[in-house]
């Protein structure tokens, strides 16, 4: 690797704006945000492993993030600048309501595989994540030099993917790679998401033109070895950069109504002119939503896909609303009792 030439530029308070190429629990890995080719450097985190939004609020920062960061030896990260957008994942842990997978995202690239057969209902669940992140979704569909028909099945997903463009590629012959490359203007991020095995490496390999992530082929042993195992971003050539990250068995989906209502527009136009506003395309009459099921115009398992992800947005929402009632009790509970102990003056003892 060589040496950077000459230090970092810094502002007048000596801080570096930096963009986060990867985020571990207790450093980050930088480059300057106006050299996003350069070396990665670095960068210790507080203690606590957060940084102040400029609101003040203190947040983990993930990858995309731009931190200004103190350089010096070591180099610190001080605070985190708004993020522009995020993709968000609702997160398993009990400490925290979501993960933001990604932060600053133009496109979200949902990468689906042409062989096995794509999974409908997973690219609508990765539609909604990107929808919600603020983000364009652009529909990848992968290994293309598997299947007779690729233009075919992209079709078939063309049809859940309203408003969303989709391409079937094969970083094999480099067929429909065109205008995914279009995509990478100078200065526009995009992350990979969909299941592990996907291709969502050999993609970023592709694009770059060069490896600069391990994928399962790289070894002809290593079925599965080369799984991504962290989120990285990459630069691309002409000033992009692109997230990968690991293929996750389940996204758990945080509430965002707006989302599935962009994923399933279909569904949202025809629920609009159910009879009855709470409709709940059962067994109401004038219910548009049933009889166009029954006329087969949309499709039992579309309806089925988009009942279960508001079902789970739901169970989402009223979990994160139970965590921060919990959250502001405790508060509360903090609160009263600085409260106490300062009317027994500084210095009393805990009861
Ligand atoms: N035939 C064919 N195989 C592909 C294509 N793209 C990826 N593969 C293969 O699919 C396997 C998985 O590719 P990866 O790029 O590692 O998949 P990934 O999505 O990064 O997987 P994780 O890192 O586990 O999330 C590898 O064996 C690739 O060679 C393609 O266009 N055509
Ligand atoms: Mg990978
Ligand atoms: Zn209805």
């Amino acid at each position: 690797m060589t040496e950077p030439a000459a230090p970092p530029p810094v502002d007048d308070g000596g801080l570096l704006r930096a963009r986060v190429v990867r985020a571990d629990r207790g450093a980050l890995l930088v480059v300057p945000d106006d050299d996003l080719g350069a070396p990665a450097h670095r960068t210790e985190l507080p203690r606590d492993g957060l940084l102040p939004l400029p609101d003040g609020s203190r947040v983990p920062p993930t990858v995309g993030d731009v931190v200004d960061v103190r350089v010096g030896d070591p180099w610190h990260a001080v605070h985190l600048h708004d993020r522009r957008s995020a993709v968000v994942r609702d997160s398993a842990g009990r400490t925290s309501l979501e993960q933001v997978v990604a932060a600053n995202i133009d496109v979200v690239l949902v990468v689906e595989h042409l062989d096995p057969d794509p999974d409908l209902g997973r690219v609508e669940r990765l539609l909604t994540l990107a929808w919600r992140s603020g983000a364009r979704p652009v529909v990848v569909l992968t290994k293309a030099d598997l299947v007779p028909d690729p233009q075919g099945m992209a079709a078939e997903v063309a049809q859940v993917a309203i408003g969303v463009d989709v391409h079937a590629v094969s970083v094999l012959d480099g067929a429909g790679l065109d205008p995914v490359r279009a995509l990478l203007a100078p200065g526009v991020a995009l992350v990979a998401v969909g299941p592990s095995g996907a291709g969502k490496s050999s993609l970023v390999n592709a694009l770059a033109g060069r490896e600069v992530m391990a994928t399962a082929a790289s070894r002809a042993d290593g079925r599965g070895r080369h799984t991504t195992t962290h989120r990285e971003l990459v630069p691309l050539a002409g000033g992009a950069v692109l997230v990968d990250t690991p293929g996750v068995r389940g996204v758990g989906l945080v509430a965002a109504p707006d989302a599935l209502d962009a994923t399933f527009a279909d569904v949202t136009a025809l629920a609009a002119r159910c009879r009855f506003v709470d409709c709940a395309h059962a067994a109401e009459p004038g219910c548009a939503v049933r009889e166009a099921v029954e006329s087969g115009d949309l499709p039992e398992r579309r309806l089925a896909s988009w009942r279960k992800l508001a079902r789970e947005a739901a169970y989402q929402a009223r979990r994160a609303d139970a965590r921060l009632a919990a959250a502001e009790r405790a508060r509360w509970k903090r609160v009263t009792r600085d409260y106490h102990r300062g009317l027994r003056g500084p210095g009393a003892p805990r009861p």
